[in-house]
């Protein structure tokens, strides 16, 4: 008897590692190579492999153990790699002291190729797999079945998943052979003993392997649906070493795609991710899936997301390199910035945008907001044309309600607002905040430039409250004071228009009789045409043009 006693190998640099998982029963067949346990360390879980080929006579170290370096963790007799007989080990199976003599020539002399082309008129018999002892007397959920009917498995391949309160187990098949029949489904609660599945298996492979245990042989007659034919109680003996078919090629291992070859340990970090695992590339032994594998099929997921979506299958612009361009600086954004950026996006993807344009005449406005100065200064207040304009906003608001509504979520009704607050967009070293003015129907000029000023200080100084911040129904932003002809601004949603302000300037305008120098503001009113279409667009300009070429009517 030749037995080797497996250790734990180099654990690269770790000084100890837990056994998170046993990958084959004590009795199983193992190739060299074969996966026998699966240790972790806090960064990585690597799959001890076994170093020769034979049967696992018995595991020294138990699932959650921590181990070291040169622990011994199993013991595996070997086969005897000049004859490919097996060395026979002393166990209480009658299986397992079956003598070689009882192996079929064939068997012996050139196992790889019995397993792998079996003679055509090879007798079959039928295998019925039940739930292994589970350690416990409650039933556990079947979360996954892992072939299909039709698929050919090797002993020790997953059959299903079954998971408890507090694990995950793979149920193996105790042989090879092609499934028939698939007695448990997703969901059912098994028990120890419970039925699993039929695997139709070669007789002659099973006279061999199982030795003392008959069965029923049916080639000929045999058909996909098991259920006419009598079933077979599983063996618990293994079959002895030298029975067991030479391992088929790795190809022929994995030619199924049902067939997902990794631990429950994996299968459970799969599940808690949301990682389908048959999109997973094994790297362990003979593919085997591992958390690494997992871990780094998410990375590449993430990685990959923007490129393929950007919120509404919209494809995302491709990230440059641009150091290859010239020297650049990577500058984190500031959280309003963020914000700022995120809102445009939403507001942008979500709202069907109009801009409609107008200039509005403020010669006459501008005389009387300069004659305000004196006054002005003895108050404390600095009077801007932003003033006017929000003044005129509540009120055309109030002429035209249409601009003082919601979408609601529905989408099928509107929110028709009876208050009046105005948002005014501030630019700051922090990036844009809307402070919003309250009740601006209700305030003159003087009240509202108040206002501007002390929400403006509050943006700039990052002082404002999220109340300040908070119920506006229509938004001013007014690039006034830096300049520019006209530009479309983008709709702060929920609300439905905005309301953009370009630099005055005056301007050559026909009075019936003559061009006149005219002092003319031009006015960006972006709307959103789900609420609003373009005749209150229309009114509500043509309104506010009013409103501001003779402020006479604000006081109406
Ligand atoms: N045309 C010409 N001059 C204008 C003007 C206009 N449309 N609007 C304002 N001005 C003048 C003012 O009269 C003032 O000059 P005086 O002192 O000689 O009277 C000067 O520009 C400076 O104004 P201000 O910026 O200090 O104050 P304001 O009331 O005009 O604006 C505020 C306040 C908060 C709206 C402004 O400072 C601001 O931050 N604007 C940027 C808004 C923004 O970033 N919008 C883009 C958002 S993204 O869509």
């Amino acid at each position: 008897m030749a037995i080797e006693i497996v250790t734990v190998p180099d654990l690269g640099g770790a000084e100890s590692v837990d056994v998170i998982e046993l990958s084959v029963a004590v009795g199983d067949s193992v190739e060299q190579e074969d996966s026998l346990l699966v240790l972790e360390s806090d960064k990585a879980t690597m799959d001890v492999p076994s170093p020769v080929s034979g049967v696992l006579v018995k595991f020294l170290v138990a699932d959650g153990d921590t181990v070291k370096v040169g622990d011994p963790i199993a013991e595996v007799e070997t086969i005897d790699s000049a004859t490919g007989d097996a060395v026979t080990i002393e166990t209480e199976s009658a299986a397992t002291e079956a003598p070689v003599e009882n192996i079929e020539p064939a068997a012996v002399s050139a196992p790889a190729e019995a397993a792998a082309q079996p003679a055509p008129s090879a007798e079959t018999s039928e295998q019925l797999i039940l739930v292994p002892d589970i350690g416990s007397d409650d039933a556990v959920a079947v979360i996954e079945i892992s072939v299909a009917v039709g698929d050919s498995v090797e002993e020790g391949d997953t059959l299903l998943v079954l998971e408890s309160d507090k694990a995950t187990m793979d149920v193996p098949s105790s042989h090879s052979g092609t499934v028939v029949k698939i007695i448990s489904a997703e969901g059912d609660m098994l028990r120890t003993g419970d039925q699993v599945a039929v695997l139709q298996v070669s007789a002659s492979y099973d006279s061999v392997a199982e030795g003392t245990v008959a069965q029923t042989s049916d080639a000929q007659s045999r058909e996909a649906d098991a259920s006419e034919t009598p079933i077979i109680e599983p063996l618990t003996a293994k079959p002895a070493p030298a029975a067991k078919p030479a391992p088929v090629s790795s190809n022929q291992q994995h030619d199924v795609s049902s067939d997902v070859y990794a631990g429950p340990a994996v299968r459970m970090l799969a599940r808690e991710l949301g990682v389908d695992l048959k999109k997973v590339s094994g790297t362990g032994p003979k593919g085997r899936v591992q958390k690494d594998d997992v871990n780094s099929y998410v990375k590449a997921a993430l990685a990959a997301e923007p490129k393929a979506s950007n919120g509404a299958g919209i494809p995302a612009v491709p990230a440059v390199d641009f150091s290859q361009f010239g020297p650049v600086d990577t500058v984190a954004m500031s959280k309003i910035q963020k914000l700022t950026a995120a809102n445009m996006q939403r507001n942008w993807l979500n709202v069907p945008h109009v801009t409609h344009f107008d200039d509005a005449d403020i010669t006459e406005l501008e005389a009387f907001r300069k004659s305000l100065k004196e006054e002005g200064e003895k108050r404390g207040v600095r009077v801007t044309p932003v003033a006017f304009l929000i003044k005129a906003l509540a009120t055309s608001l109030q002429a035209i309600p249409e601009f003082n509504r919601s979408l609601a979520s529905d989408g099928e009704h509107y929110i028709q607002k009876h208050y009046c607050n105005i948002g005014m967009a501030v630019d700051t070293p922090r990036g844009l905040v809307v402070p919003v003015i309250k009740n601006a129907d209700e305030k003159g000029i003087w009240e509202i430039s108040a206002d501007i000023m002390r929400l403006a200080n509050s943006a700039r100084d990052g002082k404002l409250t999220p109340a300040e911040m908070q119920g506006g129904c229509f938004t001013l932003s007014s690039l006034g004071a830096i300049g520019g002809n006209g530009f479309t601004p983008i709709v702060n949603s929920p609300e439905v228009g905005i309301l953009g302000v370009s630099k005055s300037q005056i301007k050559p305008v026909w009075n019936g009789a003559e061009f006149a120098p005219r002092l003319m503001l031009p006015l960006c009113l972006s709307y959103d045409h789900r609420v609003i279409n373009g005749g209150d667009a229309g009114r509500f300009m043509t309104h506010l043009v009013k409103l501001l070429s003779d402020i006479r009517y604000l006081a109406l």
